[in-house]
């Protein structure tokens, strides 16, 4: 009896030692149990909780276990701009439902696609030609402001109908983002009327719904394996296949439009003028039509719902601070005129208005996590070892909400980026977009739309919340959604 108890006392003792052998110089972490690590302690407390508990009592770089995968979670913004300049840490974990869509592009298990999910020579190849071929299509501003003017017609439109009107704003600026991403894609708008434009945000909004990278069903393969008929597997696939099922569709379109011929006024054209010259050549090339339907929907992924989130947040925000409304309206009035309306050509000439979008931007705090990383080789951050292979995720928030980083963080408040003289200044922690080697790919388009939506509509309209109505918070988990709130527009007159 006592041999047994000893024994068993001994084997308990070896298996828990060894669930938490730790790397040499390995960042500090929880106590984790064999097989799942410290799972049992996130879903027990929720991962929020949890993970706001590890950070505080382990630091600005704390490890943990999510089953047999090892995971590091860095808070401290210095050591997050050095990890995410350093090429070590800009892997992507395996995102299954990526992978998911890969296979209903492909029809077999093959090299992952798109930029988004991919790691290596993959994903720099996509991101290297996407990048170069929006800052030629919307950078050069000729191609963008005119297709961003022609949807703020339309919004303006719907808001002077809508004028002394109780109106929910909720989904009226997804029509305009989704458009303005499609016509990058294809080089042409939907007419508002078009049942397709309908159609194609209602694709988008699904799949948006279903998309969350922190789900165990699609972080872990066995998972899959174990219950294939999961719900959440299942309608995500589903919606992927009509997104994707609709873009072939107009690619055929638009390839029978343009005769096969050239085209270089949008994404899609771009891509495909790229690959015949290859073609022609006798040149090997990473851009593949798999890849281009990936890159599609990624764009669709990243692009639409940040968008119009942080238009909802800005309008929410400023219909509660009358006063910075108020403000950035008699700027926009001395700046670009009352009856003028703004252009990308005034982006440099508004300090307050920039300031208060990007004061927007932090309260808004989109992406608190960002999507997770993964070390593609053995790494250091500070005086720790990360090995390869290892989950890195970054806490974007911190350096946005963070008490030791802004005087008020909870405060909206468009000074947090002004210098006692008027000056935009952008401190090194606020990094709403990300930071180095996998930085936002749409940034620079984000930035410009931002700009271009916001002071319009504000220039427009006076913006004010209705009092009867109540404004309400949902829960989130990954992401940070605008309440849902009624406002009245109201024309300003010239
Ligand atoms: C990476 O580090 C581990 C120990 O943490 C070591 O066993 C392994 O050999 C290292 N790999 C390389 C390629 O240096
Ligand atoms: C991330 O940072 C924010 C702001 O400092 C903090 O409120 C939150 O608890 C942090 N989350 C985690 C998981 O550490
Ligand atoms: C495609 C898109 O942007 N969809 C958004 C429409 O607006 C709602 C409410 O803000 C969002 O939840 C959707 O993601």
């Amino acid at each position: 009896m006592f041999v047994t108890v000893v024994l068993v006392l001994t084997v308990l003792v070896v298996v828990l030692l060894r669930a938490n052998t730790r790397p040499p110089a390995y960042p500090p972490g929880p106590f984790a149990l064999p097989f799942v690590g410290n799972v049992m302690q996130i879903l027990w407390q929720t991962p929020k909780v949890a993970l706001t508990r590890y950070a505080n009592t382990y630091g600005g770089v704390m490890s943990f276990r999510v089953f047999s995968q090892r995971s590091v979670l860095i808070s401290d913004p210095d050591l997050m701009r050095t990890a995410l300049a350093d090429p070590a840490f800009s892997g992507r974990i395996d995102l299954i439902l990526f992978r998911a869509r890969d296979k209903i592009i492909t029809g077999q298990d093959y090299d992952p696609l798109g930029i988004l999910g991919t790691s290596g020579e993959a994903w720099k190849s996509q991101r290297r030609f996407t990048l170069r071929t929006l800052k030629d299509l919307g950078l050069g501003r000729q191609t963008l402001e005119p297709i961003m003017q022609s949807e703020l017609e339309e919004l303006i439109d719907y808001f002077r109908i809508n004028e002394g009107r109780k109106t929910d704003i909720g989904l009226t600026f997804n029509r305009s983002i989704v458009n303005v991403i499609w016509a990058i894609v294809i080089g042409k708008r939907f007419s508002h009327s078009d049942t397709r434009l309908g159609q194609l945000v209602d694709k988008v909004n699904k799949m948006l719904q279903s998309f969350n990278p922190f789900h165990p069903a699609l972080r872990f393969r066995w998972v899959k394996k174990f219950f294939p008929n999961l719900d959440i597997i299942v309608k995500t696939e589903g919606y992927m296949k009509e997104f994707l099922y609709f873009i072939e569709e107009e690619m055929a379109v638009h390839t029978k439009e343009t005769g096969g011929g050239s085209d270089t006024g949008s994404y899609i054209g771009a891509y495909q003028q790229c690959m015949q010259e290859a073609a022609t050549q006798g040149k090997d090339t990473p851009l593949t039509m798999s890849h281009l339907k990936a890159n599609i929907l990624e764009l669709f992924l990243a692009g639409s719902e940040t968008t119009s989130n942080t238009l909802l947040w800005g309008i929410y925000l400023l219909a509660s601070n009358p006063d910075i409304q108020r403000k950035v309206q008699e700027e926009l009035d001395q700046v670009v005129g009352r009856e003028h309306t703004p252009t990308l050509q005034h982006i440099d000439s508004l300090p307050y208005t920039t300031a208060t979008i990007y004061e927007v931007q932090r309260m808004a705090d989109l992406i608190p996590f960002s999507v997770p990383h993964e070390t593609t080789e053995n790494a250091t951050i500070g005086d720790y070892n990360i090995p390869k292979g290892t989950c890195v995720m970054f806490n974007l928030s911190h350096g946005l909400k963070g008490s030791k980083y802004w005087q008020d963080p909870k405060q909206f408040s468009p000074q947090h980026f002004l210098t006692d003289d008027g000056k935009v200044v952008k401190p090194d922690h606020f990094l709403p977009f990300g930071y180095g080697k996998r930085v936002c790919l749409g940034e620079s388009m984000a930035r410009l739309e931002l700009f271009l939506f916001l002071t319009t509509l504000v220039h427009k309209f006076w913006w004010r919340l209705s009092d009867d109505d109540p404004v309400m918070w949902g829960k989130h988990v990954i992401f940070n959604r605008p309440p849902d709130y009624i406002v009245f527009p109201t024309c300003r007159r010239e």
